[in-house]
């Protein structure tokens, strides 16, 4: 039996997928994408599993569905889906989100060249450029981002101590940076990141409290930034960032290059207005920019952070109709470990 029928359009931003499904939307519970977020974690989780992992995904996969406005002021919600689950946020995957979409009329801006999304970690605002049909350019102007820990020591079993810090980009990251027993990105192959990555973000798990502080479901260091010697010219930083079991980021990482602007912000590193160039594993580019200072609201009290704004580009280059057959042993897909 047929348990669902998707139409997706298949894309990628700087090297990274995104399968924007484009019919088989679940309806979901909830006022806002964060309530909609747990609702489909709950009762929907097959549709993620079924469409990210192997055999009609992979490892890197991930995905969005749209959806209505939730807030009066939106245009319209993007729910993400990868194979690590429904992320808050995904930078990479709101630029192929809004490429394919644009490009396929499935968004109705009311304003030209500008969207408000409301996504699970909050609002994000968009710039877009277009060349006839096709987008050329978007800028994602993100949720608040700040420094959640700062110089924590963390032992590694096998690798030794490394001095992290872990930051909030719309997701949380542990961010390594070139010391003693880590050399940098351009030293190590994609397989010692893979090794690694999982051991440090259980370690830091354990270790590290990390919870958004206006939003307790927005919680735990899901992804690793390791950095290094950039290798495409322009750039001011390089890094690859781990997330789910088994991927490493083609782009440059929305939520990730958020979360180092943030950092370096707290550091004194970067300024309001500064620009920041930041590269992939693969070497392709997003621009990144200190937009605004703002401050969330926590318990003990006001925390500083920063918009930031995040440039980036996405080509579409497929059509894909899925089903998820019961009688298929693998409806829920698979994963290689
Ligand atoms: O671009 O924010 C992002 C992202 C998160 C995980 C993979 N890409």
């Amino acid at each position: 039996m047929i348990k669902g029928t998707f139409i997706c359009i298949d894309a990628h931003t700087c090297g990274n997928p995104v399968r924007l499904v484009t019919s088989g939307h679940p309806n979901l519970r909830g006022n806002t994408m964060s309530e909609k977020r747990q609702d489909f974690l709950e009762n929907h989780d097959w549709i993620r599993q079924g469409l990210m992992f192997e055999p009609r995904g992979h490892d890197m996969m991930s995905g969005a569905f749209l959806y209505p406005p939730c807030s009066q002021n939106s245009d319209g919600s993007i729910l993400f889906i990868e194979t690590s689950g429904c992320l808050p946020m995904c930078g990479h995957g709101t630029i192929g989100t809004v490429t394919a979409a644009l490009e396929n009329g499935l968004l109705s801006p009311r304003n030209e060249g500008k969207l408000v999304l409301d996504v699970p970690a909050g609002q994000i605002n968009i710039d877009y450029q277009m060349q006839g049909e096709k987008v050329t350019a978007v800028r994602l102007t993100n949720v608040a981002s700040y420094l959640a820990h700062e110089n924590v020591v963390l032992d590694i079993p096998g690798l030794g101590t490394l001095k992290v810090d872990v930051s909030y980009g719309g997701n949380f990251y542990v961010i390594v940076e070139p010391q003693e027993n880590f050399p940098g990105i351009d030293q190590w192959s994609a397989g010692d990141i893979l090794h690694w990555s999982p051991i440090v973000r259980e370690v830091a798990g354990k270790a590290l409290r990390c919870v958004h502080p206006e939003d307790e479901t927005v919680s735990g260091v899901t992804h690793v930034l390791w950095t290094g010697k950039t290798q495409t010219e322009g750039s001011d930083a390089a890094n690859a960032v781990f997330y789910g079991e088994k991927a490493i980021d083609r782009s440059p990482c929305g939520t990730g290059t958020s979360a180092r602007m943030a950092q370096l912000f707290a550091k004194g590193k970067l300024n309001l207005g500064d620009n920041f160039v930041h590269e992939s594993y693969i070497g392709s580019q997003f621009v990144g920019k200190v937009e605004e200072i703002v401050e969330l609201q926590s318990s003990s009290g006001p925390i500083k952070a920063i918009k930031p704004s995040i440039q980036g580009w996405a080509h579409v280059f497929g059509e894909n109709k899925i089903t998820i057959d019961d009688n298929d042993p693998y409806a829920m897909g698979f994963s290689v470990t």
